[in-house]
């Protein structure tokens, strides 16, 4: 089978031996995107960030268990992923408990398998200026943010070391690399995220398991959705406006600009990546700021 590169992008479909582009087929080159027969657990993705990987994964062949911290979620996000056409696998669990974790990931190598990929994507943000929040608060997005991400990897490893390869991918995001006024336990937790992703990423790479991050610039979530409020002058959130002036692409994300970096991140195509986190920021990271007209 030929595979060659033209101008009409011939290179990303097969051809036969007679030069013929095999209509459909995927080319050897492009298998190393697809997660046929991997399994991928992505925490929390009820909904949000976490849900638009888990169906990007489906989509590049991917068998996709997910947990949420309640049934009521579970059964949310099954009814939205078969409406999507996806069998997914649903289970409550509240990744801050290691009990809990490992309860999870026992039984989900029972009932569908050892984990290939894992996406620490659960996560909540509690913005409270630092001098009013209660260490009890810094601590629950602590817990969940930074520790829950050290849980889950633990509990996953041992079965990606039998198996000979494993992907880690840690939701990081903009406050892994910059403060911003009231989430100082969010940038805290995200910022230790980012070295846990490089730890993980020295400490495991030896057995073919790539631990990398994803950091989402200010994409639409129920998260952010306080930061978008209309205003009842009808005009847009001070935030909002702030953030499409810092951001080069002059919009916030969507979570569907996630799904092609967290692909790349699962397959085989990034068995070099390790310890890396990619920005996917519409260019935030780069930009000092549109000036005020
Ligand atoms: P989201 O809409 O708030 O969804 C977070 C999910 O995590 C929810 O399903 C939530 O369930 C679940 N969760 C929270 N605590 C949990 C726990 N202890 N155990 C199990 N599940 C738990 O957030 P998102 O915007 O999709 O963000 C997902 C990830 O991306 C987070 O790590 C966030 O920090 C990160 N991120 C978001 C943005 C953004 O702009 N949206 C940017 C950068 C990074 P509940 O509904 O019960 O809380
Ligand atoms: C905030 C936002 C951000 C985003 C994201 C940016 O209040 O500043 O919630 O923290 O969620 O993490 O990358």
């Amino acid at each position: 089978m030929i595979c060659c590169r033209q101008g009409n992008g011939a290179a990303w479909g097969g051809k036969d031996d007679a030069g013929r582009k095999e209509e459909g087929r995927m080319s050897d080159f492009m298998k190393k995107f697809s997660l046929d027969s991997r399994i991928a657990l992505i925490t929390g993705a009820s909904y949000g960030i976490g849900f638009a990987i888990a169906t990007a994964y489906a989509e590049a062949g991917a068998t996709i268990v997910f947990n949420d911290i309640n049934q009521e979620l579970v059964d949310q996000g099954l009814a939205a992923y078969e409406e999507k056409g996806i069998r997914a696998h649903g289970y409550v669990c509240d990744v801050t408990d290691e009990e809990q974790v490992q309860a999870l990931v026992a039984r989900v190598e029972k009932e569908v398998g050892v984990i290939d990929i894992l996406v620490n994507n659960a996560g909540i943000i509690k913005r409270i200026p630092m001098c009013d929040m209660t260490a009890e608060q810094f601590r629950q997005v602590i817990d969940v943010d930074l520790n829950a991400p050290f849980i889950v990897s633990k509990a996953v490893i041992p079965g990606m070391i039998r198996k000979g390869h494993g992907k880690i991918i840690n939701i990081c995001s903009m406050m892994s690399e910059l403060g911003r006024e009231t989430v100082s336990a969010y940038a805290a937790a995200k910022g230790g995220l980012k070295m846990l992703t490089r730890n993980i990423a020295s400490e495991y790479g030896e057995y073919n398991i790539q631990c990398n991050g994803i950091g989402p610039g200010y994409i639409a979530t129920p998260q952010t959705a306080p930061l978008r409020e209309i205003q009842p002058d009808g005009s847009r959130h001070p935030f909002d406006q702030f953030i499409i002036a810092k951001t080069p692409a002059a919009r916030w994300g969507e979570t569907a600009d996630l799904q092609g970096p967290a692909v790349f991140l699962a397959s085989e195509a990034s068995d070099f990546v390790n310890g890396h986190v990619l920005y996917v920021d519409g260019g935030i990271l780069a930009y000092i700021g549109r000036q005020p007209q």
